[in-house]
């Protein structure tokens, strides 16, 4: 089985809750969009348990492209920030940075060399149809983007695709990075489904918001359990 999941930021309450009702396989493959830290204090804890398991594959999302570039990741100036550290800890990033200064160096600079290898997008197949994940947008798209990104990496990660930007033929759109109260006004959150589109961010790193997780083989939909939602 195939499924996706995007935005944990930090909250590993909201994740096991995921994780217990899924029971992933070894067989299993499970996706995630990006954005595993920051806003709740748990997103390097659960971005290491995510690390090792050989069953995850994972986007960068823009809270990890953020953390990158606040910090200098080699061992001897890592403190040292060359911008970006008020844009990160503005997006809920001082509680990871608070974290990363209590653990190992070693330990640090795996979880930096992981994230910079991690693709933007990634193209699947599942039951004959075609998908492309990404956490904020389509890199493809960013020459016909204007202005504010300098490279297409950083576009792909912060750019908040719109419903009617362009999809490339054949493929449906799975992204996280804009919280799905932008298409459908419910609460609480729930998957977005588009033409070519799906967004999965249901808030989970924000209190009224919860995790989601689709699996694509039968479009099932996961939701971590919140405390008083049966009142
Ligand atoms: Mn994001």
């Amino acid at each position: 089985m195939i499924y996706v999941m995007s935005d944990i930021h930090g909250n590993s309450r909201r994740f096991n809750s995921i994780m217990e009702q899924i029971k992933l396989k070894d067989t299993d493959t499970l996706y995630i969009l990006g954005d595993v830290i920051d806003r709740y204090p748990d997103g390097i804890r659960i971005l290491r348990k995510l690390m090792k398991m050989d069953n995850v594959k994972m986007l960068l999302g823009n809270h990890e492209f953020m953390m990158l570039k606040a910090l200098k990741t080699q061992e001897d100036d890592f403190y040292s920030p060359y911008g970006g550290l008020s844009l990160w800890y503005r997006n809920g990033g001082r509680v990871t940075h608070n974290y990363l200064k209590h653990i190992r160096k070693d330990l640090r600079r795996e979880v930096f060399r992981y994230l910079q290898e991690l693709p933007v997008n990634i193209e699947i197949e599942v039951n004959d149809k075609k998908y492309l994940l990404v956490h904020g947008a389509p890199e493809r798209n960013f020459r016909r983007a204007h202005g504010d990104y300098e490279t297409s990496k950083e576009y792909a990660v912060w750019h908040r695709w719109k419903i009617f930007e362009y999809v490339p033929e054949e493929y449906t759109l799975i992204f996280g990075h804009t919280p799905t109260l932008n298409f459908n006004d419910v609460v609480p959150l729930e998957v977005f489904f588009g033409d070519n589109a799906i967004g999965i961010d249901c808030g989970s790193g924000f209190g009224d918001g919860r995790l989601a997780c689709v699996r694509l083989d039968d479009m099932k939909i996961f939701y971590s359990n919140e405390e008083g939602e049966n009142l």
